[in-house]
């Protein structure tokens, strides 16, 4: 587990620390207005295109009603964003409402400075019970909570280890279902005395990340539906050299075994490319027996149609869409729980109920899985609040918001101070009037930092305005990227140095500085790495595909050079 998270950790030791957070006090406030509880479910890799309130024809076909449910009593926001798509970060960033750079955590693999203060502890000292339970990766102890209960790193679908002040051990059972019956046990086993103060409760999904393994009873769900892929499935990233680089394309770089649950032949249970057989090993003989029968038929199904070339290709876009829907079945039926929960102890009027997930992802889009770029479907995080005490029902926002804004939002709604050191701002004023969204932000910064590393996306920091995007891959490649999203929603055609937009990108170019400036970006955010390393890291991806003929990551790039 440890060498799937953090690869190549040991190189990124020279990057420096920034510890500056740590200086911050912690103002105590007097609990004199009755504060709303607060219930923040996140997933991981959840993205908007299978949230069947965004929309999306995808996820018409897969809806997702309960999740759909908070959208209908509060609010749904189009435009919100993450500073830096990746799991350990973006967490780190709702925790401190600080970017990577300050807060310190840039990549997975960095260790979370708990010592600094964070959302749960400034919640504490107004008066809130806290509690996180399931996903956390930030490696060390959570701090500022009065409960925790967490995954052990990435956690498991089937029997997952979970981690308490006082020991870790297995629980039997599917993930989604056990974070969500241990979300509710807490809220139900608070003591009259705990019942008292208002509460945080954060419910941290691991579904549906990698590698996409549904509960028994949604492996079939989706098989008789055709899921449409993206236009862009086959793009060869024509002058987006960076994603020409990437190891994330679903029919080059998917684990046949792992990821795609493919058998090795007919009338066969045994998985093809399975480099991380935990995951399977560890189901209970019941739970395999039930898997394999539930897989069998449509695995037998794929060896007598022999599919080739882009039939195959279509056919693991068709299976990855219908494992990932399965594993959202599971969370959107757990959502519905929680609701009901709420409803039937009369919590809802006074408690704000988010759902989000740590950072958007790709269905297929560009070819892609997995999320880093700051290309739309990794960069764009769902978000949907209810509080019906200030949200009116239905409400869209289309504001250009972050996740750098829920501990500032939170810290608002429970009437306490937010922090001058927080980089983000309230979305109160917004839900409370989406009048207030044309002055909201005018752009967002983005910056990712995990390279070499899993699927190899490369360093690259940016802008986005509500029309126009500019990147820039500084890691090394040194290429620039601009995309005006009103002409071209899918970032296909890479505008940058084109004399019609000389003005445009001229004007991003310093809008971008100015942003890096405001936020307190230095020059050391931009360390690059040694070519060596980086040679060394495609080597290690196609030695780990080496065992499979059929899945070569790493290889495409090793050929061309
Ligand atoms: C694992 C996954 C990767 C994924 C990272 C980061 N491989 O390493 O595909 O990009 O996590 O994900 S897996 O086969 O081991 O699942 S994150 O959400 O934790 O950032
Ligand atoms: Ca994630």
């Amino acid at each position: 587990m440890l060498f799937r998270n953090r690869p190549f950790h040991f190189l990124f030791l020279f990057l420096p620390i920034v510890l500056n957070a740590c200086k911050e006090k912690i103002p105590k406030e007097p609990n004199n207005i009755q504060k709303p509880n607060i219930v923040f479910i996140m997933t991981d890799d959840h993205a908007a295109q299978a949230i069947s309130a965004y929309g999306h024809p995808v996820s018409q076909l897969a809806p997702t009603p309960n999740i759909d449910r908070i959208a209908q009593n509060g609010a749904l926001f189009k435009n919100n964003f993450c500073t830096n798509s990746i799991c350990g970060p973006s967490r780190a960033v709702i925790l401190t409402g600080k970017f990577s750079h300050l807060n310190g955590f840039r990549m997975n693999g960095d260790i979370f400075d708990g010592s600094q203060p964070t959302l749960p502890k400034y919640l504490k000292n107004v008066g809130y019970q806290t509690s996180i339970i399931g996903k956390w990766h930030l490696h060390g102890k959570p701090e500022g909570f009065d409960h925790w209960r967490i995954l052990n790193d990435q956690g498991n679908y089937y029997n997952p280890e979970f981690i308490t002040e006082n020991d870790t051990s297995v629980v039997e059972g599917y993930a989604t279902d056990l974070i969500t019956g241990m979300s509710i046990d807490w809220l139900k086993n608070r003591s009259d005395e705990e019942k008292k103060k208002p509460f945080f409760l954060m419910v941290h999904h691991k579904a549906p990340h990698r590698n996409w393994m549904p509960p028994i009873r949604h492996i079939n769900t989706y098989d008789s539906i055709q899921f449409p892929l993206p236009k862009s499935y086959y793009s060869e990233h024509e002058d987006q050299l960076a994603a020409q680089h990437q190891l994330q394309t679903i029919y080059k770089d998917m684990y046949e075994g792992h990821d795609l649950k493919m058998t090795i032949k007919k009338g066969s249970d045994s998985l093809r490319h399975n480099p991380w057989k935990s995951d399977f090993e560890r189901m209970t003989v019941k739970q395999r027996t039930d898997w394999n029968d539930a897989y069998r038929t449509k695995n037998d199904a794929f060896h007598e149609a022999n599919l080739k070339g882009k039939d195959l290709a279509e056919w693991k876009g068709q299976r990855y869409m219908r494992d990932y829907m399965g594993t959202v079945q599971a969370v959107d039926e757990g959502v519905g729980k929680i609701l009901d929960y709420l409803d039937a102890e009369g919590l809802t009027e006074n408690t704000i109920i988010v759902y989000t997930t740590d950072q958007g992802f790709y269905l297929g889009e560009k070819g892609f899985f997995d999320k880093r770029f700051m290309y739309e479907e990794s960069l764009a995080m769902p978000l949907l609040i209810q509080y019906p005490k200030n949200i009116s029902k239905g409400t869209v926002i289309d504001a250009l918001t972050q996740n750098l804004d829920f501990a500032p939002t939170f810290l608002d709604y429970a009437g306490a101070e937010i922090p001058e050191k927080m980089q983000g701002k309230s979305l109160k004023p917004l839900l409370s009037n989406p009048e207030n969204n044309k002055s909201f932000r005018n752009a967002i910064y983005y910056h990712y930092y995990d390279f070499p590393a899993f699927h190899m996306v490369k360093r690259h920091y940016g802008i986005r305005t509500e029309r126009y995007k500019l990147i820039h891959f500084y890691d090394d490649i040194d290429e620039w990227e601009l995309y005006d999203l009103k002409t071209d929603p899918k970032e296909l055609n890479n505008l940058y140095g084109d004399l019609k937009y000389a003005e445009i990108q001229k004007k991003l170019l310093i809008e971008l500085k100015e942003l890096q400036k405001n936020y307190a970006v230095t020059e050391e955010e931009f360390a690059t790495t040694p070519k060596a390393q980086v040679k060394k890291a495609y080597e290690n991806f196609a030695r780990l595909a080496d065992e499979e003929p059929n899945s070569y990551e790493g290889y495409q790039y090793l050929k061309k050079n």
